[in-house]
């Protein structure tokens, strides 16, 4: 059975913004996801799904988004959500929870990702960035859990997430980033040139989130935080959120109804995968969704 969250580990996460939970998951289990990450592959090669690759010859994938959507469903997946994520999430937001994204970030072939750090809802520097992000936080949830060794790419900010963003930390994030897509010429010279940025003026506070397979992070993403892999080393992380029920399909996450109605689809899902799916049908908006500042 997966790692429970104790008491203490959702006070760590409330008071620092993210909780490491290791070997949380068994070896089968890694390797059932590992397979099913391989079988997405394969059918992405036989021209039954679409997806990037980094280098389709040496099989290394570019971040696969939509997981869970038909082309790409494997059970492995949704079997991992019932029985091992499923009790995590709900400690964490205390009750059920909704879908809201679910796919794998990846590197490898020494394409450079380097992202600018940032917070995924802040407003760093506004006048109620404190009172925003204490409205936010306990609404939803995001993780990263890796499937290869030596994962070292999350950088994250600990307890930055509830209160105001420093004057340092907006000018660092104010650099800009760099990620590649597995297509066009890789910027050598820029990549160095952030990388001594970075040397010169690290984020204050700044962490590694180091994590082998069967560890995962789970972080409120407003902590200020980046992914980092300038060397462009393997990278497979499975990267997920999740929203209370109540909270209707925002942009970044909308358009997936259609896609989740295919005929059989749901049926297939063991229920608490499908329940997800449901409450993210639930609250799926007839007009233009709002946006994540706008909730
Ligand atoms: O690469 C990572 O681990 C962080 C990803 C992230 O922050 C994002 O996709 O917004």
């Amino acid at each position: 059975m997966a790692t429970r969250i104790t008491p203490k580990d959702l006070e760590h996460y409330h008071h620092e913004g993210y909780i490491i939970l290791r070997g949380a998951f068994s070896p089968a289990r890694v390797k059932s996801l590992v397979d099913g990450v391989n079988r997405i592959m394969d059918l992405a090669l036989e021209g039954k799904c679409q997806m990037g690759w980094l280098d389709k010859e040496r099989r290394l994938p570019a971040r696969i988004g939509n997981m869970l959507h038909p082309d790409k469903y494997q059970p492995a997946f949704a079997q991992w959500l019932d029985e091992d994520l499923n009790p995590q999430i709900e400690a964490l937001i205390g009750g059920p929870a909704r879908h809201s994204l679910f796919g794998m970030l990846a590197g490898g072939a020494g394409d450079p990702y380097l992202q600018a750090w940032h917070r995924d809802i802040g407003k760093p520097g506004a006048p109620d960035e404190v009172e925003f992000l204490h409205h936010h936080h306990g609404r939803f949830v995001q993780f990263n859990a890796s499937l290869v060794e030596d994962d070292h790419y999350l950088n994250i900010v600990p307890a930055s997430h509830l209160r105001a963003s420093t004057a340092q930390e907006i000018a660092v994030s104010g650099r800009k980033g760099f990620t590649r897509t597995g297509t066009g010429p890789i910027a050598a010279d820029e990549v160095r040139a952030i990388e001594a940025w970075d040397k010169e003026q690290p984020m204050p506070g700044g962490m590694v989130v180091r994590m082998e397979p069967g560890d995962i992070a789970y972080y409120n993403a407003n902590l200020w935080h980046r992914g980092w892999n300038p060397a462009g080393g393997k990278r497979w992380t499975m990267h997920s959120a999740f929203w209370k029920p109540q909270y209707p399909v925002m942009s970044h996450e909308h358009g997936q109804r259609e896609v989740m109605l295919t005929p059989g689809h749901l049926d297939r899902m063991p229920p608490v995968t499908r329940a997800y799916i449901q409450r993210y049908l639930d609250v799926y908006p007839e007009g233009k969704p709002k946006s994540l500042l706008e909730i």
